[in-house]
This record gives C-alpha cells, sequence and structure tokens, in this order.
C-alpha cells in the first residue's frame, strides 16, 4: 500500500485568491488541490490547511508515522514557528518547503524561514503552480529513498 504524500498549508491560505492577487494569483485553494491531485497522477494524497501552528504540527507527526513525503507552505508560521522546523527535522522523507510568492523579493520579514532548516528543497515564487512542481519533485525524491 502506497504511503501519501501530504501537502500541509499554513494560516491564511483558505482565503487564497480572494485578496492580493498581484502577489497570490487569483487561484483558491480547492483549485490547489485539484493542481496537486493531478500532479499526483494518482498517487495518494493528503491535502489539508490549518491556522493553528499545533495541528500542522500534529499533522507533521502523522507524516511521520505514515507519509512518505512533505509539501508544506508554512505560511506566516515559516518565519515564526519553532516548533513546526522541530516536528520536520524527524521526518525521514524528503520535505518540500512551498511558497506561491518569490519570499525574498518581499519585506525583510519574509526572508528568514526557520522551516528551510529542515527543507530538503524550497521552491517559491512560481504561483499556484509552483505546487504541481513541489508533489512532483516529492514523488521522485521520495523514490530514490
Ligand atoms: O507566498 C506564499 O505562499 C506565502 O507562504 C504566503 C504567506 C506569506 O506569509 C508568506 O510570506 C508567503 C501568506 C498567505 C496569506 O494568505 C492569503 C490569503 C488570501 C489571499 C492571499 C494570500
Amino acid at each position: 500500500m502506497p504511503k501519501p504524500i501530504y501537502v500541509l498549508n499554513g494560516p491564511n491560505l483558505n482565503r487564497l485568491g480572494t485578496r492580493e492577487p498581484q502577489i497570490y494569483g487569483s487561484t483558491t485553494l480547492s483549485q490547489v488541490e485539484e493542481i496537486c491531485r493531478e500532479a499526483a497522477a494518482g498517487h495518494a494524497l493528503e491535502f489539508r490547511q490549518s491556522n493553528r501552528e499545533y495541528e500542522i504540527v500534529d499533522w507533521i507527526h502523522e507524516a511521520i508515522d505514515r507519509g512518505d513525503a512533505i509539501v508544506i507552505n508554512p505560511a506566516a508560521y515559516s518565519f515564526t514557528s519553532i516548533a513546526i522546523l522541530d516536528a520536520l527535522k524527524m521526518f525521514p522523507g524528503p520535505i518540500i518547503e512551498l511558497h506561491i510568492s518569490n519570499i525574498h523579493r518581499r519585506e525583510q520579514h519574509y526572508h528568514k524561514s526557520y522551516v528551510s532548516l529542515a527543507a530538503t528543497a524550497v521552491i517559491a515564487g512560481l504561483g499556484a503552480q509552483g505546487y504541481a512542481v513541489a508533489v512532483r519533485a516529492a514523488i521522485e525524491l521520495k523514490g530514490r529513498g
């Protein structure tokens, strides 16, 4: 039985597509889920979003027990959460950190992601299509063991 890829989304991303389209585009989170499922091409996928740090930590623990790879857009928790960093450090498989926008072109407080310290790879600035790239990369990397 293949293990799922966990696609985890952090705070405010449930509102995607409703504001700041010049930065984040107009794709909604449910359309992002479709993009991920298409990219996964039948591979099992758990797609989740939460505005609560502890819930994301719990999902990372779940992925440690039963997941193959993690794609995570931690949103604002990227820049604040040692708890998410610590949880990700326990995950043995590939971790792709994903940002819709290019965080390095933005204000200073978006430049230092704690999550990057645990990530296998970081994708930023490809818009919603970055999720497709991330899911494909996760499938490829998990296959390398
Ligand atoms: O570019 C990304 O994907 C971000 O992770 C999004 C985060 C931001 O804190 C990061 O710096 C970069 C914020 C997401 C805000 O959520 C939105 C809600 C509605 C419309 C647009 C964005």
